[in-house]
């Protein structure tokens, strides 16, 4: 028998190990005729806390096991983090099938930014025609029904794929109209695929585990501190100029100098969520402070962990107005006022990509 939440077998022998209920919860669940949770799922969905670390880290090869399984695929992505989130190690696993694009957490992008602008922007980047590309919040239910009514005219059975935390699960919840599926701010919750059926249309679609990534800033945090990081609310915006000799920090993980040279003065905006400190300062305080503002003043990281663990790399820009350079599993820069040369100096690990601007260049007052 399966976890209802997780999808994982249960077992009632090892305590720490995935699919653990105790016998007596089992025999009592069942005799109630209540779902089975097994202990992880039940005290992620009541307490919204992790007892054991799972550690079972999906890789792209799971993910090759679960594309037998059949149908289409919902390519699910998070628009906080869509450079993070799109992947072309995952994508070129999934020539062979017929792709749908959901990109979820609609909800978290400023209201400035209408639906329709992200839409074009979102097919621009993805390169793929325009029907193949849903908008959706599971959060708020907005994109929902027309997922539905979309999902019934177009297959029979969908596979839902994505890295971590994209929010699959919650998708197949919003689609079934159920809180069945366990879902949480930690990252690697799913555990095996499972089967939701989605009654009236008479469709069927896989959820799945999410696969690990190891070049987003939320890959070098441990998994509490990635909850921590997950945004609650739309994306902060910070807007600053950027002068020589000054510095800003994006947490502890990015520092971002401007390149002295004979640019005018440049405007930024800083897209990020609300939990990273951002801070303005001069570059030479910035070389002598870093060290000891790593993870205190500067977060994340949240918990305790020192700088010199990390290798760094610094990579020198020149923004135009309108670009965007966005960092995985953080947030972007966006170019209100260009040019811009900037050097950012980040862990080697985290990949930028510089992008057309989401953010149109005249959407925010000062
Ligand atoms: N703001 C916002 N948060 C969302 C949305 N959808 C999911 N989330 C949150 O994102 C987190 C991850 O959601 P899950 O549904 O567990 O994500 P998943 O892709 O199934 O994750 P794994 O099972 O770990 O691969 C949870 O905290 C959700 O509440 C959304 O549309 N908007
Ligand atoms: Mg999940």
């Amino acid at each position: 028998m399966k976890c209802k939440g997780c999808g994982v077998e249960l077992q009632t022998v090892d305590e720490t190990g995935p699919g653990y209920i105790s016998e007596k919860v089992l025999n009592e669940r069942l005799s109630d005729g209540r779902p089975v949770l097994c202990k992880r799922c039940f005290s992620m969905k009541h307490y919204g806390r992790l007892d054991a670390e799972n550690n079972l880290v999906h890789s792209l090869e799971n993910l090759k096991a679960y594309l037998k399984t059949t149908g289409d695929i919902l390519y699910v992505m998070d628009l906080s983090d869509f450079n993070g989130t799109f992947r072309g190690d995952i994508l070129s696993l999934l020539t062979d099938h017929r792709v749908h694009y959901v990109l979820n957490k609609v909800d978290l992008l400023p209201l400035e930014v209408k639906i329709e602008e992200i839409k074009i922007w979102a097919i621009d980047m993805l390169k793929v025609p325009e029907r193949r590309v849903r908008l959706a919040s599971s959060l708020n239910g907005y994109g929902i029904n027309s997922l539905y009514a979309y999902l019934k005219e177009n297959g029979e059975n969908y596979t839902a794929v994505g890295v971590t935390n994209v929010g699959k699960s919650s998708l197949l919840n919003a689609l079934t109209r159920s809180s069945e599926i366990t879902v949480s701010r930690f990252p690697g919750t799913t555990l095996e695929v499972t089967p939701q059926r989605l009654e009236r249309a008479g469709i069927t679609v896989y959820d799945t585990p999410g696969v690990f990534t190891s070049d987003r800033v939320s890959d070098l945090l441990s998994v509490s501190d990635q909850s921590v990081l997950l945004p609650r609310k739309k994306l902060e915006r910070y807007t600053m100029q950027f002068h020589s000799e000054r510095t800003v920090f994006a947490g502890g993980f990015v520092r971002i100098d401007a390149v002295n040279n004979s640019d005018p003065v440049g405007i930024f905006h800083l897209f990020m969520p609300e939990s990273v400190s951002i801070h303005e300062t001069n570059s030479s305080i910035a070389d002598a402070q870093w060290d000891s503002w790593f993870g205190s003043f500067l977060k994340p990281p949240f918990t305790g962990s020192a700088r010199s663990a990390l290798t760094w790399k610094r990579e020198r820009y020149s923004l135009k107005t309108g670009q965007e350079l966005h960092v995985n599993g953080l947030g972007w820069i966006n170019i209100a006022k260009g040019p811009v040369s900037l050097s950012v100096t980040l862990p080697e690990s985290v990949r930028l990509t510089v992008r057309k601007g989401l953010v149109g260049p005249k959407k925010f007052k000062r």
